[in-house]
């Protein structure tokens, strides 16, 4: 099976992305070959970024990776909602404020990858992981709606969705308030984790 995984690269300031650093590192699962592609954080240009690949390597399985300050688990999502509403600018000084993602779209698209036994996998692995119902109105739920209105239209049984990751400790260390984060090999064992449910399906 051949698996399109993408990251996000920095954003709002940082000069890491724990998702881009996390999806360098993630080995294929057993059988599996995996297509990694680092994604701007940008709206359009980054749904345009991964269904370019998408369409160039038709893979059974697309799975996007983004960072959530302030999460301390791995939160895989299960909806995506056709709206764009930026507290920060993207990396190109974009900054929506109630837009749908696609005019004529449905308000909401929902995950097809096998979300819950992701987030068993997760924890089996012993590492924190919950199910997700919001991935935000930022460059990660725009991303993650415009990728299932695109495969539900072209690619319908190519499975597709989204995974939140925590901050890494360095990005942790340098701000005075506290946030959550989780060490880098520790989100790569969780994604590693996840990808092998889609392996194993
Ligand atoms: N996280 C942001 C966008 C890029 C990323 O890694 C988000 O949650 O929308």
């Amino acid at each position: 099976m051949k698996i399109v995984l993408t990251g996000f690269d920095p954003f709002g300031g940082e000069s890491v992305n724990p998702a881009w650093e996390a999806v360098k590192l993630v080995k294929a699962p057993a059988g599996a070959e995996l297509i990694r592609l680092e994604v701007p954080t940008v709206f359009g240009r980054s749904i345009r970024a991964v269904m370019e690949s998408v369409r160039l390597h038709r893979p059974d399985a697309v799975v996007c990776v983004g960072q959530a300050a302030g999460r301390g688990e791995i939160t895989p999502e299960r909806v995506a909602i056709n709206i764009a509403d930026a507290s920060i600018p993207d990396n190109e000084g974009n900054q929506p404020c109630d837009e749908p993602i696609v005019p004529d779209g449905e308000n909401a698209c929902f995950s097809t990858l096998p979300v819950k036994a992701m987030v068993e996998a997760i924890r089996a692995a012993g590492l924190p992981a919950s199910l997700s119902n919001t991935a935000g109105t930022f460059v990660c739920n725009q991303l993650m709606y415009g990728l299932l209105y695109h495969l539900s239209r072209e690619f319908p049984g190519m499975r597709g969705g989204f995974i939140h990751v925590p901050c890494i400790p360095e990005q942790a260390a340098r701000v005075e308030k506290p946030v959550p984060s989780l060490p880098l090999p520790e989100i790569v064992r969780g994604l590693e984790a996840a990808l092998s449910v889609l392996a194993d399906a």
